[in-house]
């Protein structure tokens, strides 16, 4: 497809919001990615220290960021009950179970038997730029596995089937309050102080995610043994763990023991009680609170690094959670302009893998800048700035993809 074609179909879709962009700048293989020798400019804004690094560690520091793929000993990782202890592909099993005609059990070597397929995927956390230490859990890899698909058709899927549970090996004491330690005011709840201990319920609960059964038997999802052609590493969810492309981290259960096909909504900690996005919206005069359990990547974008060759400057970054069709730079309070598009991968993957961007800075005066970027999907979407309702709205860090600025100095 050429630049032209591109533009035109974005142009379409988009309507007028996409007027900004009648040039689509993409750069040629002449302008591959990478900035080689070029001295990289560290942001005046570093991340806090991160206060829970048992949990999440590996954070990309995105001054380093030069490769589309990010090397696996530098991808990011979230546990939330640390990792299992067995992990043993020699007698790992995966259940498959519930509403099916033929319940089954799998061995990685029935997966391994199975047609191998590879998806590029960039992952990222839904809980990123969410707080002050946490902006790099995010990483993009080549995943490779058995398709999930077929395997729950083979097992026979009963017709009262709706959701499919995905359960990790992983688990954790969880407390909940039984029902009666909370009292309901209108749109808010409020937890009694439990004074005598007798309304608390704590339980053990294995990491679970959920996704409809339509969702599960999308055609991309993997049961993925393979990580950038190596056996999966045991932070990132070794032997099998399941990769579902255009999903936030979260859904991607690491691990993966038990595959659950039910005919109700799962409620479990990682669906209902975290993960939970709440919004704190105005309509009408009134206050009504929204809560949505998170799901699919939203269309997001982050500079990355400042460069300097021969006294020129120059602004990298990514752009991800949907298929993009250009980024624009604002720097200081500046008009948007247009930065270039390195390739088109993302929009051929479906937005499944980030776009690496580039802008030519010149030679900017001395002093503190702020760089802004926004990314604009082929649909004519707009990342959302902080003051937009959507951001602007919402009281959990969840699916905090507003637009992201960063500060440097120009010596
Ligand atoms: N079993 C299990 N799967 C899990 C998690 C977990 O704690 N346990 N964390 C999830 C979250 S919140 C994220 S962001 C991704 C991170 O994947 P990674 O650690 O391979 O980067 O794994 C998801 N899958
Ligand atoms: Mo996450």
């Amino acid at each position: 497809m050429s630049t032209e074609d591109l533009t035109r179909r974005s142009v379409l879709k988009g309507g007028t919001t996409l007027a900004a962009l009648t040039v689509l700048q993409v750069a040629g293989p002449a302008q591959a990615f990478g900035f080689g020798p070029d001295e990289v400019i560290p942001w005046l804004d570093q991340p806090a220290p991160n206060p829970i690094p048992t949990n999440v560690g590996n954070m990309l520091k995105w001054e380093d960021l030069d490769s589309r793929l990010t090397p696996t000993h530098n991808f990011f990782f979230v546990d939330h009950y640390g990792q299992p202890e067995r992990l043993d592909e020699a007698t790992w099993e995966i259940g498959v179970t519930g509403l099916v005609a033929r319940p089954k059990v799998l061995s990685i070597a029935d997966l391994k038997a199975r047609d191998r397929h590879e998806v590029e995927f960039t992952l990222e956390c839904s809980g990123n730029n969410g707080r002050p230490f946490v902006i790099g859990n995010i990483g993009n890899a080549r995943w490779a596995g058995a398709r999930l698909g077929p395997i729950l058709q083979r097992a026979g899927i009963l017709d009262d089937a709706t959701e499919v549970i995905f359960w990790g090996a992983d688990k954790g004491p969880v407390t909940v309050r039984d029902n009666s330690g909370i009292v309901s005011g209108g749109q808010t709840a409020v937890a009694v102080p439990d004074a005598d201990g007798g309304l608390d319920l704590t339980f053990t609960e294995q990491f679970a995610r959920s996704m409809s059964l339509r969702d599960a038997l999308s055609r991309e999802n993997l049961l993925c043994y393979e990580m950038n052609g190596e056996p999966l590493p045991r932070e990132h969810g070794y032997p099998v763990r399941l990769i579902a492309p255009g999903w936030y981290g979260v859904a991607n259960v690491k691990w993966l023991t038990r595959i659950e096909v039910v005919q109700q909504r799962f409620a479990g900690r990682f669906m209902a009680r975290d993960y939970v996005t709440m919004r704190e919206e105005h309509r009408d005069g009134q206050t009504v609170w929204t809560f949505a359990t998170v799901g699919h990547n939203r269309l997001k974008s982050a500079p990355a690094k400042v460069t300097r060759r021969d006294g020129g400057y120059a602004i990298m970054g990514a752009a991800w959670g949907a298929p993009i069709a250009g980024v624009e730079i604002r720097i200081d309070a500046g008009p948007w302009r247009l930065a270039t598009l390195a390739d088109l991968r993302s929009q051929r993957s479906g937005g499944h893998v980030w776009a690496f961007w580039t802008f030519d800075w010149g030679r900017p005066v001395t002093g503190e800048h702020t760089i802004t970027s926004r990314a604009i999907d082929t649909e004519g979407h707009i990342q959302p700035a902080p003051e937009d309702p959507l951001i602007a709205s919402k009281r959990t860090v969840w699916e905090s993809n507003g637009q992201i600025t960063r500060r440097v100095l120009i010596a």
